[in-house]
């Protein structure tokens, strides 16, 4: 549907015609494009971005409908310093969001809005979140400049008519509104309007960023919903794991941008755990609700991947690295001389030369990455070979363990148990990681990133954690809650857990400790594996090497609980009592001297 009139769709409702109508007036683009979400208008647009140079096809043969975008090279991960929570007061944001006041945002904002699509043109994407038609899907409609956008957002939900269907004569629908100005970094602001179900977000074109549904929508915006409606947004990826006897169970697992989760979601079981399979639900959001069964429900919200390139192989995930043969975007990967994408880790050698990121031609020996260590890929779901058949399930899928890692050189343990939910909540309100690529500034600095949700929960996180205590009495049938970490290493500096395939072990522990089959080793704060307790069949790894990677070394705890310590007094007042209460009694354990 393409139209100079924002009154041409006549299945819109009035308040999206209207917003459309506001917003046209406001940026003045030159013309107004509906996207429908047809095949033919895919093929259009895909024409047209590669007509303007925003995409590169890539070669037919070796990659059918894929394209190579680059992004403005001051422009390649989300910038959380410049992401706010605009709350009528600063203590609803908390002091982990940065904060503007709605009707500051709404002025600087508008300001440079004023006139920013002139010579451009307008796409108005209406999706759903959710498989269409459940009860707990919700719309939203990004109106955009970017035709990459348009194009990621057409891979990464359910999007075009579809939406305006299900919206009906509604207003409840999410308000996102995206332009990109001229990419300059001080240009660049991405403000929440919880109380207005509104984004407005400028100045960049990166994936978090600009791609409204996913980080601002599906867990900003979500996650305050989720308050205020007795619910979870949470940055977790959903996997089914089908034992040989076929009975299938389901996790939720959070881990920080980065660290692997979309590699969980789709592991292939290694060859020793004959007749394991494991299914993808999601691997990066999780809404998560109180079924009548008082168990926990979780549906995926998006339709696609934005993964991370560098590190995806054949060894690591050779169910993605199928995926992404055809229909797929890739962005700042290197682009090899037949026309093929390329990056760090692929375990394929580099060709004599390639085309970096930024174009620019490199060699092996020019001693810089050829791809963007934030590179992606954006794929849609159904290319993944291991695809839950549940995925559109309208109540989706049961949850038997949620689970909380972080990158951890040290301390954290290769998988432990929590005593209960409020040990549990601790355990994800301190986690700790190393940052990443994923966002901009130092790489490899331990972060406390409660529930992996540090740059995503969308109010004060005393109040987030408050929320999950909170909803332990409706969860009567509750999960399970773990924490892993993969990344723990030797002094030497090698990783002391292979990692990938090999961790569908841990998961298989984890079964085994639901259905009541292993017990674990009791620690000061949970259980942790024994090392017969894992299934090594074919798997070398030293005895000494497991057991370093399970320990708890008090010296260690005694820093990260005085670590989490100075969090709670950094968040403040809205810290619940309980995990104060509960920090301190750990606290008295450890000097005590148990372990
Ligand atoms: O850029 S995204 O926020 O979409 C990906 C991530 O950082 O997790
Ligand atoms: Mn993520």
């Amino acid at each position: 549907m393409t139209s100079d009139s924002p009154d041409n769709p006549n299945v819109a409702s009035a308040a999206l015609k209207q917003w459309v109508a506001e917003t046209a007036r406001l940026t003045q683009p030159d013309q107004i494009v509906w996207c429908d979400g047809s095949p033919g208008e895919r093929q259009r647009l895909l024409a047209s971005a590669v007509k303007s140079g925003v995409l590169i096809p890539l070669n037919p043969r070796k990659r059918p409908g894929c394209y190579l975008h680059r992004s403005d090279p001051r422009d390649v991960a989300r910038t959380e310093e410049v992401t706010f929570i605009c709350t009528p007061s600063a203590h609803e944001a908390g002091v982990t969001n940065n904060w503007m006041a709605p009707d500051e945002a709404y002025r600087k904002l508008g300001a440079m809005l004023k006139g920013s699509m002139r010579g451009r043109t307008m796409y108005v994407v209406p999706y759903v979140m959710g498989p269409v038609g459940s009860p707990y899907a919700k719309i939203g409609v990004e109106i955009t400049d970017s035709i990459y956008v348009a194009l990621s957002m057409g891979i990464m939900t359910r999007m075009g008519e579809c939406a305006l269907r299900m919206l009906g004569e509604s207003d409840d629908f999410n308000r996102g509104l995206h332009c990109t100005l001229d990419l300059n970094p001080e240009h660049r602001f991405i403000c929440h309007f919880p109380q207005d179900n509104t984004i407005w977000s400028v100045g960049s074109g990166y994936g978090g960023n600009a791609l409204l549904s996913k980080k601002c929508f599906a867990l900003r915006i979500a996650s305050w919903l989720g308050r205020k409606e007795g619910w979870f947004a949470e940055h977790m990826l959903i996997v089914g794991i089908r034992n040989p006897e076929g009975h299938t169970k389901y996790i939720a697992a959070a881990f920080p941008s980065a660290c692997g989760k979309t590699n969980l979601a789709m592991l292939l079981p290694p060859p020793a755990l004959q007749g394991w399979k494991v299914y993808t639900v999601g691997d990066d959001i999780a809404w998560l609700r109180v079924g009548p069964d008082g168990r926990l429900w979780a549906i995926n919200p998006e339709n696609g991947y934005f993964g991370v390139a560098p590190g995806t192989s054949a060894r690591s995930n050779p169910n993605a690295m199928r995926m992404l043969g055809h229909d797929s975007i890739f962005t700042n990967v290197a682009m090899t001389p037949d026309g093929d994408v390329w990056w760090e880790g692929m375990d394929v050698e580099p060709p004599s030369e390639l085309i970096d990121w930024r174009g620019r031609k490199w060699l092996p020996a020019s001693g810089e990455k050829a791809a963007h260590p934030n590179s992606r890929f954006t794929t849609p779901i159904r290319n993944n070979p291991v695809l839950s058949p549940h995925v559109d399930d309208p109540c989706g899928v049961p949850i038997s363990a949620i689970v909380f890692g972080g990158r951890r050189a040290t301390t954290a343990p290769l998988v432990l148990e929590a005593k209960d939910w409020l040990h549990g909540v601790f355990i994800g309100a301190t986690m700790g990681s190393e940052t990443t690529a994923a966002a901009s500034g130092k790489v490899g600095v331990v972060r406390r990133d409660p529930m992996a949700m540090l740059p995503f929960a969308g109010y004060n996180m005393g109040d987030y954690w408050r929320h999950w205590l909170a909803m332990e009495p409706r969860i009567t049938e509750p999960p399970r809650i773990f924490m892993v970490n993969w990344f723990r290493k030797a002094p030497d500096g090698s990783y002391l857990w292979p990692g990938y395939g090999e961790n569908l072990r841990i998961l298989k522990w984890m079964l085994a400790r639901i259905e009541g089959r292993v017990k674990g080793r009791q620690t000061f704060l949970g259980r942790v594996a024994e090392p017969e307790e894992i299934d090594l069949s074919g798997l070398e790894i030293a005895p000494a090497q497991l057991a370093r990677a399970l320990a708890m070394d008090p010296t260690e705890w005694k820093a990260e609980l005085a670590s989490a310590g100075d969090f709670f007094q950094q968040i403040g007042s809205s810290v619940p009592e309980e995990l104060l209460r509960l920090h301190r009694e750990l606290s008295n354990s450890l000097e005590a001297g148990r372990v």
